[in-house]
């Protein structure tokens, strides 16, 4: 077993404190050999009521913190994980697949969060509005809500938590996490960090097993007062309902994100973005580019150069070889949705011009693999074009016009992030002006940066993580009105 893995199997972070979970064993696999990592232990109902307790106790000493105190735990915990960042790495591409650099950026990622939401810390103000007469006050202040329940998927095991864990400390909330049974150990990772920083004890808990109970039973928590969730859209319209009290709630969802390649597009740029955003960490994240609208007159060339490029893709144990393109697949089941996708399509008349199948060889006999995949001649009578694939498969249809595209595009109910690539401003214009997305990239496939606002519309979710926005996720509006005697005389 790992070494970090082995110190963190089978044990839950509860108010400063390693405990040994009491609850049901669930083994956690290797996606890339089939191999058991370790076991964690599913936080049993007591488990559960002592983390939120925990968390509930040291809100009331961090959220009276001086913000400045708040930034420098924040910084602290971004120096720790950028110190350590090689062995998380390396636990997060044993248990969910991804090749070992692109698994230490994105813990460079995590701790970029950190350092970012350590500046905004600082800069919660609020503000004197104007009244009815002078001898009133109304201050407009801002109040951490309280005690956070973060529910996290396994395609981003670290960034994921990260956007929610530094908003919400940077703002004065405490937070449980709840992470993918996928990908406890980066989780607990992080915990360790926390430790590592002098977070106080119960400001960061970190409670694993499944989601249907110990994250349900965050949901119903009388003592957790905001859910946030990134996960699929079925499981944040679950959550929304079955609140039993009213509760803050952030929701990122699914997503089924378009490209629109126009006429006037610098091709080899949009197929290098295309092959970027549609294949990279196969394909398993909410703004994956899922399907592609390409001007007719340049489609079949598009089309040939996209399968040239994906076909030269370095398909490996993310272990084994840290600078492949791409990985193993997290789980059998994402792997199992993408043939299902695929199959789909080519019974419904689309054709496939690169990949289709797993690789061939020794290395790749017990992991989750598949070839980066394409397929033509799509309609939108295919999964691939209207539902999340969540794997290494895109759909791509040549369009006749701008405004065709765009009800190509728009012909979805999720709305988190689309991409265009033209040269022609007008077209960048148009086009970004009518896509109904929280994201739209142009000749660029980089729809999230830390400085603004990362959200979808529609079932792809409400409200935002990145960005200032991320912070004011945790921060209620209070308004105090203060009447003054005027001094006599
Ligand atoms: O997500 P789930 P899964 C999409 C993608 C993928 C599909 C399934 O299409 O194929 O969702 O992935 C916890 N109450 N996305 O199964 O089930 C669960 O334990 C409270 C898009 O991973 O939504 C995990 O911690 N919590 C997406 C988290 O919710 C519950 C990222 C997400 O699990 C729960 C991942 C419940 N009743 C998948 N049931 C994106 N937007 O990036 C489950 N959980």
């Amino acid at each position: 077993m790992p070494a970090l893995i082995h110190d963190l199997a089978e044990k839950l972070f509860i108010d400063g404190d390693w405990r040994r979970g009491e609850g049901e064993r669930i083994p956690v696999e290797n996606p890339a050999t089939g191999e058991v990592l370790g076991h964690i232990a599913a936080a049993t109902p007591a488990e559960i009521d002592a983390a939120v307790a925990a968390a509930r106790k040291a809100f009331r000493i961090w959220s009276r913190l001086a913000p400045a105190e708040r930034a420098k735990a924040l910084r602290r915990l971004g120096d720790a994980i950028t110190t350590e960042a090689d062995a998380m790495a390396r636990t997060m591409t044993q248990e969910q697949g991804k090749p070992l650099n692109e698994a230490r950026g994105e813990i460079l990622k995590l701790a970029e969060a950190c350092h970012f939401y350590a500046e905004e810390a600082v800069r919660i103000h609020g503000e004197i509005v104007p009244n009815t007469t002078t001898d009133i006050d109304s201050l407009v202040v801002r109040e951490p809500i309280g005690v956070v329940g973060a529910i996290t998927p396994w395609n981003y095991p670290a960034e994921l938590i990260g956007w929610k864990l530094c908003g919400a400390l940077a703002a004065g909330c405490t937070i449980v996490i709840k992470p993918a049974e996928l990908t406890p150990f980066t989780a607990l990772a992080i915990a360790r960090m926390a430790e590592k920083a002098k977070i106080p004890a119960g400001v960061v808990n970190v409670l694993t097993g499944p989601g249907a109970k110990v994250g349900q039973a965050l949901v119903e928590h009388p003592g957790v007062d905001k859910i946030a969730f990134t996960g699929s859209s079925a499981v944040g319209l679950r959550i929304q309902q079955s609140c039993p009290t009213i509760k803050r709630l952030s929701l990122e969802l699914g997503g089924n994100c378009p490209l629109i390649v126009t006429a006037s597009a610098d091709l080899d740029a949009a197929v290098k973005g295309a092959v970027r955003r549609s294949f990279r960490n196969m394909g398993q994240i909410c703004i994956a580019i899922n399907r592609i609208y390409v001007a007719r007159p340049i489609a079949a060339e598009f089309v040939k150069r996209l399968c040239e490029a994906a076909d030269k893709l370095v398909i490996a144990n993310g272990i084994d070889k840290p600078d492949a393109d791409v990985g193993a697949m997290a789980s059998a089941e994402p792997l199992a949705k993408t043939k299902e996708h695929l199959a789909d399509a080519l019974a419904k008349g689309a054709k496939l011009v690169a990949g289709g199948g797993a690789p061939r060889g020794e290395a790749f006999a017990r992991g989750h693999f598949f070839r980066p995949t394409v397929v033509s001649d799509c309609t939108h009578a295919m999964k691939v074009m209207t539902e999340e694939t969540f794997g290494p498969l895109v759909g791509v249809m040549a369009f006749d016009g701008l405004d065709e595209a765009i009800e190509l595009a728009n012909d979805t109910p999720y709305g988190l992030a689309s991409y265009v690539y033209a040269k022609d401003m007008d077209e960048i214009r148009y086009l970004s002006g009518r896509l109904d997305y929280g994201n739209v990239a142009v000749n660029n496939v980089d729809a999230g940066i830390m400085n603004a606002p990362y959200g979808g519309r529609k079932q792809s979710g409400v409200g935002y993580e990145h960005g200032r926005e991320g912070m004011l996720e945790y921060l209620n509006f209070k308004h105090v009105r203060i009447r003054y005697d005027e001094p006599k005389g």
